[in-house]
C-alpha cells in the first residue's frame, strides 16, 4: 500500500457542476483549492453536444484560441492524466463564447516531493585515503614514537 501522499487522485473538474457555463463556476478558483500532482487524473463531465475539452498552450488559453489544440476530448466523460511535474495544463471549451465566459481552467502541477527512500548522493565527498598511504602514516608515526622512546631511555641512563 503506497503512502497517502503518493496515491493518485481523480478530480472531477468543477465538482458537481461539471464542465459547463451553466453553473457559473470559477474554474481557477476550483483549481486553486486543489493540489495536483503527476499521476492525478482530471475528469471532465459535460454534455458533449454543448461542450468539449481542448488542451491548449498558455497563450491560446489566455486568448481563448481554439484553432490549435494540443489535444481534443469529446466524449462527455473524459479522464485526462496529469503527467508532468511543476508544469501547467490549460484546458478550454471550444464552443463559441464558452471560454470567454469562463469555461477555462489552468491546472498547475505541484513539484514532486522528493522520495525520502532514495536520497540523492552527497555532492562532494573527498576520496578516502588509500590504504598504502594510511599504513605509511601509521608506521612512520610508530617509528617516530619508537625513536623518541629510545632517545628518552638513552638520555635517562
Ligand atoms: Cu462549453
Amino acid at each position: 500500500m503506497a503512502a497517502a501522499s503518493s496515491m493518485a487522485a481523480t478530480y472531477r473538474v468543477g465538482d458537481t457542476a461539471g464542465w459547463s457555463i451553466m453553473g457559473d463556476v470559477d474554474y481557477n478558483e476550483w483549481a486553486s483549492s486543489k493540489t495536483f500532482h503527476a499521476g492525478d487524473i482530471l475528469r471532465f463531465i459535460y454534455r458533449p453536444d454543448l461542450n468539449n475539452v481542448l488542451q491548449v498552450t498558455s497563450s491560446d488559453y489566455e486568448s481563448c484560441t481554439v484553432t490549435a489544440p494540443l489535444a481534443t476530448y469529446l466524449t462527455g466523460d473524459d479522464f485526462i492524466p496529469i503527467l508532468g511535474d511543476d508544469d501547467h495544463y490549460y484546458f478550454i471549451c471550444d464552443e463559441p463564447g464558452h471560454c470567454e465566459f469562463g469555461q477555462k481552467v489552468d491546472i498547475q502541477v505541484a513539484p514532486q516531493v522528493p522520495d525520502v527512500s532514495t536520497p540523492s548522493p552527497p555532492t562532494s565527498t573527498p576520496p578516502p585515503p588509500s590504504k598504502s598511504s594510511a599504513s605509511y602514516l601509521l608506521s612512520s608515526s610508530v617509528l617516530v614514537g619508537l625513536v623518541g622512546a629510545a632517545a628518552y631511555l638513552i638520555s635517562m641512563q
